[in-house]
């Protein structure tokens, strides 16, 4: 379809969507299918499926070369990680942690009866702001998980230098930062041990799955035990565990997808350098930017979007996108601390989090991944220039015909 020129062809005022067929964000990436299908192949005819298995192990040992850390430990899922890790590093009482994170963050922590305490965002980074940690601080606090939101990272030595002067134990939630660089040493080399994702949303997937990485010998020792179960040895359990081991057809899929790492990350960046291109210059509109300097996996594109200077809200604006099947996300509205069960346990806990409240109602992010190129781009990016030159007139029709349709909702009606 051409592009649109006028705001009456837009599909949420009755026009044809853009797109036949949604683009989503976290489409996953597929290397390639004939070693994926010669690696499942051989798992069956192995007949190991599970249970530290020899693609696991390789896979291991190869996600910690990548990352020139001592461990890695595969996991089944990043939450699982999150809750192994927390236990293995014996966090207990309060741990600091910021609100604008995915719920599972938060979880990891809850599900253990550990208070997570939600702590205010830099606004310039999305991530924890040091200051802001330290003012939250009690006798019960034991630790801080920094999380390295869109994969920019913490301020990892202002983290590190707190948790050191008041003896808490430092963890990450690396989900969105694996291939990611800080000073240009790779992210999964901080704190007491980090945390990734390799969920099939991510740039890089095991179909579910996740990983520790420690550089800590003695915690990676204590974590493989609890990921099994807690078993040291046939028939013989010395720690309480769970199960969160990766299996083999996960670690076939990553080692496939390993090979495909850089082509993955490529396509991410021209993604992004397009987007940049095509939002450039446009009020109200503002694309995060990454650190040229570091490495990046660029699998988020994300952007604020400032509806003084817009003329238009997020809202009204991924509400336009969705209708036209551009499956835009509000990652992280509303905020953990407004989920439960932290809304109720804390009602007011966004009175100590301007930043993050300012920050859930401004961000979206926009499709991106091996399933959209630059033309699936160009033209998203017209649809967000054409509305956003027409925001005053667009706004008003969206709003009316919400009205219209919902009548008793009006104009508090949740937009999307
Ligand atoms: N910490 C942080 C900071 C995280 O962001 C996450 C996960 C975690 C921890 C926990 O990691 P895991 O335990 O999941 O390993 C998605 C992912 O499920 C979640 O992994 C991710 N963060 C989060 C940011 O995004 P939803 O609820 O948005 O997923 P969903 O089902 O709406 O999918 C998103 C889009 O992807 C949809 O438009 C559909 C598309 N999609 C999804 C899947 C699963 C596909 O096209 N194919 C697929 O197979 O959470």
């Amino acid at each position: 379809m051409q592009n649109k020129q006028n705001i009456g062809e837009l599909a949420c005022l009755g026009g044809t969507p853009v797109f036949q067929e949604k683009l989503h964000v976290g489409r996953p990436n597929i290397g390639d299918r004939e070693r994926l299908f010669a690696r499942i192949n051989e798992l069956l005819d192995r007949r190991w499926l599970s249970n530290n298995g020899p693609f696991v192990h390789e896979f291991e040992q190869k996600i910690a070369g990548l990352i020139g850390v001592r461990n890695c430990i595969a996991m089944c899922n990043a939450t699982v990680a999150l809750e192994i890790a927390i236990r293995a590093a014996e966090l207990k009482g309060e741990v600091i942690i910021p609100s604008f994170t995915f719920i599972a963050t938060a979880h990891a922590l809850q599900w253990q009866e550990i208070t997570p305490v939600f702590c205010d965002i830099d606004p310039r980074t999305h991530n924890l702001d040091p200051r802001r940690v330290e003012e939250l601080i009690t006798p019960r606090t034991t630790g801080i998980i920094g999380v390295h939101i869109w994969g920019r990272a913490c301020d990892v030595e202002a983290l590190a230098d707190i948790a050191k002067r008041h003896n808490l134990k430092l963890l990450f939630d690396a989900a969105h930062a694996f291939c990611c660089s800080y000073k240009g040493r790779m992210i999964g080399n901080f704190g007491d041990a980090e945390i990734f994702s390799f969920h099939a949303t991510k740039f890089f997937n095991t179909f579910e799955g996740g990983a520790i990485v420690t550089n800590d010998d003695a915690l990676a020792a204590r974590i493989r035990l609890m990921k099994n179960f807690g078993f040291a040895g046939y028939d013989d359990v010395i720690y309480l565990g769970t199960n969160g081991k990766m299996n083999e057809a996960s670690a076939a899929m990553g080692l496939t997808g390993l090979e495909s790492l850089d082509d993955f990350i490529s396509v991410n960046y021209h993604n992004y350098v397009a987007y940049r291109s095509g939002l450039r210059d446009l009020p109200g509109i503002h694309l995060i930017s990454f650190d040229d300097a570091e490495r990046c996996n660029y699998q988020y594109v994300i952007v604020e979007v400032d509806e003084a200077a817009a003329g238009i809200g997020r809202d009204v604006l991924v509400r336009i996108l969705q209708a036209e099947n551009v499956l835009a996300r509000r990652y992280f509205y509303p905020g953990c601390h407004q989920m439960e069960p932290y809304r109720s346990c804390s009602p007011h806990a966004g009175l100590l989090l301007p930043e993050t409240e300012r920050l859930v109602q401004r961000v979206l992010s926009l499709p991106t991944g091996t399933a959209v190129g630059p033309d699936e781009i160009d033209k998203i990016c017209q649809i967000i220039c054409l509305v956003v030159e027409h925001a005053g007139d667009v706004k008003a029709r969206v709003i009316s015909q919400l009205i219209v349709t919902n009548p008793t909702g009006g104009k508090q009606a949740n937009v999307v």
